[in-house]
């Protein structure tokens, strides 16, 4: 008999860096012919998350969908955080075991869950119960995951996050200097911290973990994992990335596209720090002043809120006139969602100064843009180590943790022209392109790699 395709359930966590990789990874699983579960928690952290959700369906139609009802965490219970995106993962986390049923009837039956390693603990019991492989997916590098399946055994060591030490060592890779480690982790009873040593503890379980990287940006960390010399008892750790992009081109409104249409190739820097992070207004002001010193044109999408709905502040409040004035010319900066695949795939970019979450970096390396790291939060410093290392971009370190310091426009002035102007960096780019484009065409690294598991869960 002719194998069947695998039906597989993919349950993704909160906020946008989680949910993209997983909308990406279904598309394509669904395109390879499988067939897909959907499920999402209801109601979402933000409305991207929704209008994404409800888009990916519509375009989609193929896909099945659960969405289930999280039971609300009460902020105050959580005195280390107000984090809404935490305070989702844990909420989501006491409520998935109520997927059972609609998981255990499911029709066709599940070949297989893919789950985020945010809600790895928990839904690692109900992964066990359906008597199905079940995989993890990290949505980080390949390096900040060593880290964090390596936070349980650093923990029980008091002295590992000792301000005495200059580094944190985890076997089998490079060391990771302090201050790239998120100062959470130096509070065992932070959310963040105790949630990402729990979900470490279920790795095990899993019969693989899937990871949005490929072999040629991270060799030498993605070597030691798959050989045991981190921890021994973690199942294969699958780069399967830069995972595809499902989105199809200009949908929204993006009166940015003309303006870019007439600019020169590679002459703009795109500036954006993701979707989760709320600047201070003295920062961008800050930055604001270096977009202009540098003399590059730009296109900035700016964000004031951690949560998109309470971003209520207009341009004409955050930047001044006469700024808006003088480089009306020269630069774009946009309020609100923009399509940054479309940006970062247009031949006017010739440079991108993020904040390093790991979806962008990938889709950095997917188009071989070179990269100005300016690390804000999280798992940030980890990958703007990870991208310098693999010739993606320049890093400047002591600007810090974006979220806790003032960098001079200037400062920022200065290291965009370096950005724009280095062009040993714009051919290593193109190369880490080039790689990227190889390791997911047919038969490259990644692109096997998934077909082994799909053709492990056909069987
Ligand atoms: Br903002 C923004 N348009 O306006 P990251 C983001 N994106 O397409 P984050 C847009 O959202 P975490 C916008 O291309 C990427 O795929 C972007 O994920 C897209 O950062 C995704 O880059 C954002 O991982 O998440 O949102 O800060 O903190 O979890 O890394």
């Amino acid at each position: 008999t002719t194998a069947s395709p695998p039906h597989i359930a993919l349950l993704p966590s909160a906020g946008m860096g989680h949910l993209t990789p997983f909308l990406r990874l279904a598309s394509m699983l669904s395109s390879r012919s499988c067939i897909v579960t959907l499920i999402t928690a209801s109601p979402s952290v933000s409305a991207a998350e929704s209008s994404h959700i409800s888009f990916f369906l519509s375009q989609h139609p193929q896909v099945k969908h659960i969405e289930f009802q999280v039971i609300p965490s009460k902020p105050s219970s959580n005195p280390t955080t107000d984090d809404p995106f935490f305070l989702q993962f844990e909420a989501t986390n006491r409520s998935v075991h109520l997927l059972h049923p609609s998981l255990a009837s499911a029709s066709p039956p599940l070949s297989s869950i893919f789950f985020d390693f945010a809600v790895a603990s928990s839904f690692a019991p109900v992964a066990a119960d359906l008597g199905i492989p079940n995989y993890i997916i990290t949505t980080t590098s390949c390096k900040f995951f060593c880290l964090m399946a390596y936070l349980p055994v650093l923990l029980s060591d008091p002295l590992s996050f000792s301000s005495s030490l200059s580094e944190v060592n985890i076997p089998g890779i490079t060391p990771m200097p302090l201050p790239s480690i998120p100062p959470q982790f130096k509070n065992p009873n932070h959310l963040f911290t105790s949630l990402i040593a729990t979900s470490a503890q279920a790795l095990s379980k899993a019969n693989g973990i899937l990871m949005n990287t490929f072999d040629d940006f991270e060799p030498e960390t993605l070597a030691a994992i798959n050989s045991g010399r981190v921890l021994d008892n973690l199942p294969p750790i699958l780069p399967i990335g830069p995972l595809e992009t499902f989105e199809p081109k200009k949908v929204q409104d993006q009166s940015y596209l003309p303006w870019l249409d007439s600019q020169p190739a590679e002459s703009v820097v795109y500036v954006s720090f993701g979707s989760r992070t709320a600047m201070s207004s003295a920062q961008i002001r800050e930055l604001s002043k270096g977009l202009e010193r540098s003399g590059y044109r730009f296109l900035w999408v700016l964000k004031t809120s951690k949560v998109d709905k309470d971003d209520k502040e207009e341009l004409k409040d955050l930047l001044e006139e006469s700024f808006l004035d003088r480089t009306k010319n020269k630069g774009r900066v946009v309020k609100g969602w923009v399509s940054q695949q479309d940006i970062l795939e247009h031949p006017a970019i010739g440079g991108f100064l993020n904040h390093c979450g790991w979806n962008s970096v990938m889709e950095a390396a997917r188009k071989g843009i070179p990269m100005l790291a300016w690390p804000q939060h999280g798992d940030q410093s980890g990958n703007a180590e990870v991208l310098e290392k693999a010739g993606l971009g320049i890093w400047e370190r002591k600007w810090g943790w974006g979220l806790e310091g003032l960098v001079s426009g200037e400062e920022i002035g200065k290291k965009i022209v370096e950005l724009m102007e280095d062009e040993k960096l714009r051919v290593l780019a193109r190369k880490v392109g080039e790689n990227a484009g190889k390791a997911t065409g047919i038969g490259g690294k990644s692109e096997k790699v998934l077909t082994e598991v799909l053709e492990y869960l056909e069987q």
